[in-house]
């Protein structure tokens, strides 16, 4: 049962981490990530939450500045001493901020882990998560040729991932689905076209349908329902929707509309975990599953998404997958792994149950602010 928890400091940090390896979508590519870690305080104790929203506004509008401007002048003033009986109650704290769901999620999900490390039970208990390991799946971005896109399949089945996700953009699509059926058979298959397609490209996607793919995510515009409506009526293939379920009325919206049959769900998309179980249960109540999305995370954001995964209508493999395929090393010692059989275990600590390499994050950190309540 939840007890109640005060925040009376707030300590965000920028941070700079290359890549392994580039990571290319429909909207660009990156070598490296630019984010903010979230540090929340009470009673002696800190958690944690990263937040996802990039250098750039090119998967939402929110960016590194608007967060960090938003934290600082806006969420800050309201969440720093007060106390709070539950996490569920910090989401709805912020009402009168309008939007801003990855600046509000990276404040909401460190709450969380404050919450939990002082109850001393590992996060997942919390959220009313009960597996003990969750089913991880990857997410390859889009490579210089189709010979490059083969051969990191081959290597991510090689480790055991149990569903493989390919980004596709105009260009870049039946070719790359048609090269990995032939090399690889009947693998479970998915692709992500991160809004690069419109509804006047209907009866190309069509033609995805023969490869019996999982499903297509987010083919249409970032806030589009009605046309992804239109389209899932002229097509076989699931549409998975990403970008445009940014909260539990969307979802609903979605659903009923019939613009989508599977959800991917991402908690700084939808303003943190309370929002997140929301739409997990809603699409539990329409027989939606739903699955846990990525955004290139830090361990500490990879191991919050984890303990969400847990839930019990995440029935398909997620994008949350080892640390070493992003950053070497990770701010967290050890990474997160993943074993031969494609699954990762819970952290069983309290909180996130991860360790973070403080020296690390001080190296990569470029610029840092207090509040104090
Ligand atoms: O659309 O799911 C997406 C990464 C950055 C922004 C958007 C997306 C992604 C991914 C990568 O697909 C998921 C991951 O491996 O973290
Ligand atoms: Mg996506």
């Amino acid at each position: 049962m939840p007890s109640p928890f005060r925040i009376d400091r707030l300590q965000i940090r920028l941070l700079r981490l290359p890549l392994v390896h580039f990571f290319e979508t429909s909207f660009g590519r990156v070598h490296d990530r630019t984010f903010i870690l979230v540090s929340a305080s009470g009673d002696g104790m800190s958690g944690l939450g990263e937040c996802v929203a990039d250098a750039d506004p090119f998967y939402s509008a929110e960016t590194t500045v608007t967060a960090w401007h938003i934290i600082k002048d806006f969420i800050a003033p309201v969440v720093l001493g007060r106390t709070f009986q539950d996490p569920r109650d910090v989401f709805p704290a912020l009402r009168q901020i309008r939007g801003h769901n990855m600046a509000k999620a990276a404040v909401e999900m460190a709450a969380w882990d404050l919450a939990a490390k002082q109850q001393g039970v590992p996060l997942q208990r919390l959220l009313g998560g009960t597996r003990a390991w969750i089913e991880s799946g990857v997410s390859i971005g889009i490579q210089d040729s189709l010979d490059q896109l083969g051969d990191k399949i081959e290597t991510e089945r090689a480790a055991g991932y149990r569903r493989f996700k390919i980004k596709i953009k105009p260009g870049w699509d039946l070719d790359a689905v048609e090269m990995v059926r032939r090399r690889f058979g009947d693998i479970p298959l998915m692709v992500d076209a991160n809004a690069a397609y419109t509804i006047d490209d209907a009866a190309h996607l069509a033609r995805l349908d023969p490869f019996r793919l999982m499903m297509i995510e987010q083919p249409l515009d970032y806030d589009d329902i009605r046309d992804h409506a239109r389209l899932q009526a002229g097509i076989q293939t699931p549409i998975c929707l990403d970008e445009s379920i940014h909260s539990p009325h969307a979802a609903e919206d979605a659903i009923a509309a019939g613009a989508c049959r599977i959800i991917n769900i991402k908690p700084g998309r939808l303003g943190g975990h309370a929002e997140s179980i929301r739409v997990h249960d809603l699409a539990a109540r329409h027989d939606v599953p739903v699955w846990h999305g990525g955004m290139l995370e830090s361990g500490v954001g990879r191991a919050h998404n984890i303990h969400l995964s847990t839930l019990p209508n995440f029935r398909l493999p997620g994008d949350v997958a080892a640390s070493k395929r992003y950053y070497a090393p990770d701010l967290i010692e050890p990474g997160i792994e993943v074993r031969a059989d494609g699954t990762i275990p819970v952290p069983v600590g309290p909180g996130i149950g991860v360790t973070v390499d403080w020296t690390r994050v001080t190296a990569v950190t470029q610029q840092s602010h207090e509040m104090r309540a």
